[in-house]
């Protein structure tokens, strides 16, 4: 009983003092766009790092810039490169780093709630399965080539 006490207290200890978040994000950036994206949709990119021992999946995330967050891979569908939702989300292995890249995986934005032109900011949560949520402040537009795939929702297939 008293071994187990020490140990509870030995992990919360470690948590309070640890200078290194689960998961790190650094060089994040979004895709902005001359014309007006209201409505429509675009991408978060960007590296995220697993600082911990164990493997960490990116599930999806929260923004008030956009009312989906779905987090996406490029997949041949008919012999075209369209993206689709990763089902069950993004693997980040243990002590690694993924790139979230145009025509590569990355956080999809969906219906946004307003325009987003090159400088402004704004504020994304990345949802984890084995890490904390991670808020991302200042995350900024910027125009970029490619990432502009068509999206392939299972969803309308089975509509059709
Ligand atoms: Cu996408």
């Amino acid at each position: 009983m008293r071994k187990f006490s020490i140990l509870v207290a030995a992990v919360l200890v470690l948590a309070g003092c640890s200078a290194e978040p689960e998961v790190a994000a650094t060089d994040l950036w979004v895709k902005s766009s001359e014309s007006s994206l209201a409505g429509g949709m675009t991408a978060v990119y960007g590296t995220l790092t697993n600082n911990t021992s164990a493997d960490i999946v990116l599930t999806g995330g929260k923004t008030d810039a956009a009312g989906v967050t779905e987090v996406h891979e490029m997949a041949m569908i008919n012999g075209q490169m369209k993206m689709q939702e990763i089902d069950g989300g993004l693997t980040i292995p243990a002590g690694q780093s993924i790139e979230l890249e145009p025509g590569g995986n990355h956080l999809m934005l969906m219906q946004l709630t307003a325009d987003l032109l090159a400088g402004d900011e704004i504020s994304v949560t990345f949802s984890f399965t084995g890490a904390a949520d991670l808020l991302v402040d200042g995350i900024v537009a910027k125009p970029a080539e490619g990432g502009d795939e068509e999206y392939h929702s299972t969803e309308m297939d089975m509509d059709n």
